[in-house]
């Protein structure tokens, strides 16, 4: 029936021969992301009116100041998430160690690793932020949940995704068969199907990078984010520069519109010189989206989903997009181009 619009409840159900993963606990798993996300929704939307804008004082294990909507995204995961009776753990980008359900509560066979407030940054000025979330199944029938079930290889995601608050608050995510969008109509509270089967442009017209960094990046990097800025790039005509500075938008109009996004390595913070980006929660997911929409992602050499993290919150030079766009910055970062 036309207009009434398909739910992502049943659209993971439609397909659900097609999806091993959308059993009764992924379908569960998935519905209590969308609640949490629609209670974060709710709190981002009504950002300006209520006194929860602003810094809380604390900083996270990043060394980046907590805004207050970052920690009330935190703790609504970790809380719905703890009680949904599918997960054996999870990670968040707030939290310095692997977060354990309760002996108390019920138990799952998933993991779960998120950003629950991505470009939060940006909060103050509304611009769109976005929570990131990547799916693990346990890999073992070890009861107990060390470490080593997190640091896995992305390609060993069994679903990943995004919920983008923006003009509208998107849902857009993976599970193997290709990239759905779904666009929450406020009116009955549903995410519906909007974006179906999202394929990324081949090549694009956007390169998104800081270039206020250019002093800190060496030689080759600047070779390469010279090249989409020059006439003489295989397209004939310089890349347009889109940088919003949050990610999930920066990666979210890129894949419908084509383009690169890079977040290079950087001298800027000795701490940081693999650059700012996490291979986990922020790197691995969306690498798992856009690969599946048609595009590619490495870390200037390496493919992000063959990459194994050593260390939860391990960072990772990020070349995502357009699967010729990547191609070329990957081989230019190589010396190849
Ligand atoms: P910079 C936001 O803090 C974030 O983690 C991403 O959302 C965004 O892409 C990046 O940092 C922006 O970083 O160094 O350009 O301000």
């Amino acid at each position: 029936m036309e207009g009434l619009g398909v739910s992502v409840i049943e659209h993971l159900l439609l397909h659900q021969k097609e999806n091993p993963e959308a059993t009764g606990q992924f379908t569960r798993l998935i519905s209590e992301l969308i609640f949490s996300a629609k209670i974060i929704a709710r709190e981002v939307n009504k950002a300006g009116l209520v006194n929860i804008l602003g810094l809380t004082g604390e900083v996270n294990v990043q060394g980046e100041q907590v805004r207050k909507l970052d920690e009330f995204a935190n703790r609504v995961l970790i809380y719905r998430m703890q009680k949904a009776g599918v997960l054996c753990a999870m990670a968040s980008e707030e939290n310095a160690d692997i977060i354990e359900v309760p002996d108390n509560l019920p138990r799952g066979s998933y993991l779960l690793i998120f950003d629950p407030l991505d470009g939060s940054s940006n909060i103050d000025a509304n611009v769109s932020i976005g929570t990131i979330f990547s799916i693990y199944r346990k890999s073992d029938e070890r009861s107990y949940v060390t470490l080593d079930d997190f640091l896995r290889k992305g390609s060993e995601q069994v679903a990943a995704g995004y919920f983008l608050y923006g003009s509208s608050t998107m849902l857009v995510y993976t599970t193997g068969n290709g990239v759905d969008g779904f666009t929450l109509d406020p009116t009955v509270g549903e995410f519906l199907l909007s974006h179906p089967n999202i394929r990324i442009p081949e090549e694009g017209k956007v390169y998104s990078v800081n270039e206020a960094y250019t002093c800190y990046w060496d030689e080759k990097t600047r070779r390469t984010v010279e090249y989409f800025k020059s006439p003489d790039n295989y397209r004939g005509k310089p890349y347009r520069a889109r940088y919003i500075g949050s990610l999930v938008a920066d990666f979210h109009r890129n894949l419908l519109y084509g383009g690169i996004f890079m977040y290079p390595a950087d001298k800027k913070d000795p701490a940081k010189p693999r650059g700012k980006l996490r291979l986990l929660c922020e790197a691995a997911p969306l690498a798992f989206v856009v690969e599946q929409a048609g595009g590619a992602a490495t870390d200037g050499k390496d493919r992000i989903l063959d990459l194994k993290a050593s260390e939860l919150h391990e960072r990772v030079p990020l070349f995502i997009g357009s699967r010729k766009d990547v191609e070329m910055a990957t081989r230019l970062m190589q010396g190849d181009g």
